[in-house]
């Protein structure tokens, strides 16, 4: 038979990889920076797959100066003999087909779930062009690639010693709204992948700076040294990381957990290597076992009396840095954005785990014990304070009839979807934002200098503060787990400080209080920066405003340099209302940056970082990212 001759079965192959093409957010989440980063996990989820297998030792990853990638494994490589049903090679159907990824029902725990594990010919459906070579069975083969589809037969370049396979893809740029990468995305993915998959190198090159920026990953300790990332920052309570793993037939879990003298809980876990940022069965085995087991011991050692009420999940795990990891054969992956595991065989087996070794790490280590039991009793009095402090304004504010605050000059709109409230650094600038507003929808509230270090106090020093008060009453919303979404007052928090280093503190301090007291109102999109402009350019009666320095030079260019009066905002306060409204504050000509959250490890990462005790590592981070606003955008 003819090669070109088109059977049945091309068609079908055919039709797969169009609907791929016509609804690619049904196979990668968007088209967006987000489904872009998507396609190189994707292709690396297939190496991690032979690494779980036990075949894989190291991954490398290039992005080449025309925002192709190239991922390299040194696997068994993809096979390459005929499989009889297609009268195709293998590696032809796994890039061909949809769902064919899998080791075609072979063992192990794939990677897959969420968007992963949709395999490569969803990579390639995506591609513009894409390449295989397959090292395998003493030979090197290659086969090329347009948009899905085979530009020729699957070709024997040459003899070979080694195995392993190498796809470089370049992805469709009229599919894909950007296909430039960020280097840094990429290695924070790679980094946290290889922390859970123990031993496992992958290296990353970006060749399209000189010279090449580069990058490797490679940890033998996999999530305790995960775990001793994570506190880097901060001080331990005990220096050994507690660890443990359990399996049964048809999952492996594996905890490391270690506590530090702060006061926020990061526990992060994973299915298959997929950050399950909605928790899940895991979670909630993990949460479980460890409440029970911790007051269990507490009572077995007279720490608690007969009488004493159970310690507290939330005082338990304060301070605690954890990853809990499960790796299954059928991952079920649920919830709104599919990071939400569904086993509920999982449930026991983590709890099981956690009560045995947990238990058998405080028998054996009471000196340590006493110190995490004597930190949740600090903690669970704390709580107690806090719940006072917070009934006394409750009560307090009902005597004085009004709950708002004084300084909050709100808006006569109830409708939270349209209402705004613009918090204002000083009472100058706040006066000039009242002035300003649309008095309809838009509300101000003015707030004194540096608020309180949230990373560095317990609630109850927290809430002491009258502009955490204000701040807190204003939004209408209550915090930590009386926390309730559904109360915002308004949909829009916009954060407005001047464009200096005092401003920027002041917003890392107000963004650090919401994003460890009020996470939802930024999950569910309602916390916004505003972007006040750094220059005026006048030249006669025209007045232009620029919000970067680079916007500055575009205007300069346009409009020529005579006759220019520029003027620098050092501050609100240097702009009139009118001024304030149309450049920062009018719907219709502003630009606010929303605080997105769609990196939760890379977010605490940050603020523990800015905001922790540690001097050096802070220095470290804004030596780096001064230039770069994209921290800002956690
Ligand atoms: C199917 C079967 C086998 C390996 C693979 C696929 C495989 C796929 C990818 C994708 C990227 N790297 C890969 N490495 C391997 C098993 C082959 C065997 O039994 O020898």
């Amino acid at each position: 038979m003819k090669e070109a001759a088109y059977s049945a079965k091309d068609i079908t192959v055919l039709e797969g990889l169009e609907a791929v093409r016509k609804r690619p957010s049904m196979y990668i989440g968007s088209t967006g920076p987000k489904g872009l980063h998507h396609l190189v996990y994707e292709v690396v989820d297939n190496s991690i797959d032979e690494a779980l297998a036990g075949y894989c030792a190291e991954i490398n990853i290039i992005i080449h100066p025309d925002e192709s990638v190239t991922v390299h494994d040194d696997g068994r490589g993809i096979p390459v003999d005929k499989v009889q049903k297609y009268g195709k090679p293998a590696v032809e159907i796994v890039l061909t087909m949809l769902h064919a990824g899998g080791k075609f029902g072979g063992e192990g725990y794939h990677v897959s779930g969420g968007l992963h594990g949709v395999g490569l010919s969803v990579v390639n459906a995506l591609s513009k062009q894409l390449r295989v070579g397959v090292h395998r069975g003493g030979s090197f083969y290659e086969q090329d690639y347009a948009y899905g589809k085979p530009q020729h037969p699957l070709k024997k370049i040459g003899p070979s010693k080694k195995t392993g396979t190498t796809v470089t893809f370049l992805a469709d740029d009229g599919i894909f709204e950007t296909v430039e990468y960020s280097f840094e995305t990429l290695c924070q993915h790679m980094r946290e992948t290889a922390f859970l998959m123990k031993g496992l190198r992958i290296s990353l090159k970006d060749e399209r700076v000189t010279p090449a920026e580069e990058a490797s990953f490679c940890y033998e300790g996999g999530i305790i040294d995960f775990v001793q990332h994570l506190n880097a920052n901060k001080d331990p309570l005990h220096m050994k990381v507690i660890y443990f793993e359990a399996k049964d037939k048809d999952a492996v879990v594996e905890v490391a957990m270690q506590y530090n003298l702060g006061y926020t809980e990061a526990i992060f876990t994973f299915a298959n290597n997929i950050n399950t940022q909605e928790g899940g069965t895991h979670l909630v085995g993990f949460k479980n076992a460890l409440t029970r087991t911790v007051n269990d011991y507490a009572r077995s050692k007279a720490l608690l009396k007969e009488k004493d009420d159970n310690l507290s999940g939330e005082d338990i795990r304060e301070g605690l840095t954890a990853i809990v990891s499960v790796k299954l054969k059928e991952p079920q992956f649920e919830g709104q954005t599919k990071t939400k595991l569904g086993n509920s065989e999982i449930r026991g087996l983590v709890e099981t785990a956690v009560a045995d070794k947990l238990g058998e790490f405080l028998e054996e280590n009471p000196k340590e014990a006493k110190l995490v039991i004597g930190k949740t009793i600090a903690a669970a009095q704390a709580r107690a304070a806090a719940r006072k402090a917070r009934e006394l304004t409750r009560r307090k504010s009902l005597l004085e009839s009004t709950a708002l605050p004084g300084k909050l000059a709100d808006c006569s709109s109830r409708d939270p979807a349209v209402s705004e409230i613009y918090i204002v650094e000083g009472d100058s600038a706040g006066g000039s934002a009242k002035q300003a507003r649309d008095r309809g929808f838009q509300a101000i509230l003015p707030l004194k200098g540096k608020i309180l270090n949230v990373e560095k106090a317990r609630l109850n020093r927290i809430l002491a503060s009258e502009e955490i008060q204000a701040l807190i009453t204003a939004l209408g919303t209550s915090i930590a787990e009386d926390f309730e979404l559904g109360n915002a007052r308004y949909h829009k928090i916009i954060i407005m400080t001047d464009a200096d280093i005092d401003g920027a503190h002041i917003r890392t301090l107000i963004l650090t209080f919401l994003y460890r007291y009020m996470q939802d109102l930024i999950k569910a999109g309602y916390v916004y920066i505003a972007q006040p402009p750094l220059f005026k350019v006048a030249q006669k009666k025209e007045v232009h405003y620029a919000y970067s320095d680079r916007e500055l030079e575009e205007i300069l260019k346009r409009i020529g340099k005579s006759n220019i009066n520029l003027q620098r905002y050092k501050g609100l306060g240097e702009m009139n209302p009118e001024q304030l409204w149309e450049t920062t504050m009018d719907p219709a000509k502003r630009t606010l940056l929303k605080v997105n959250l769609e990196d939760t490890i890379l977010a605490d990462e940050i603020f523990t970082t800015l905001m922790g005790d540690k001097v050096e590592p802070r220095r470290d981070f804004i030596i780096k990212h001064a230039k770069d606003v994209r921290f800002l955008d956690i």
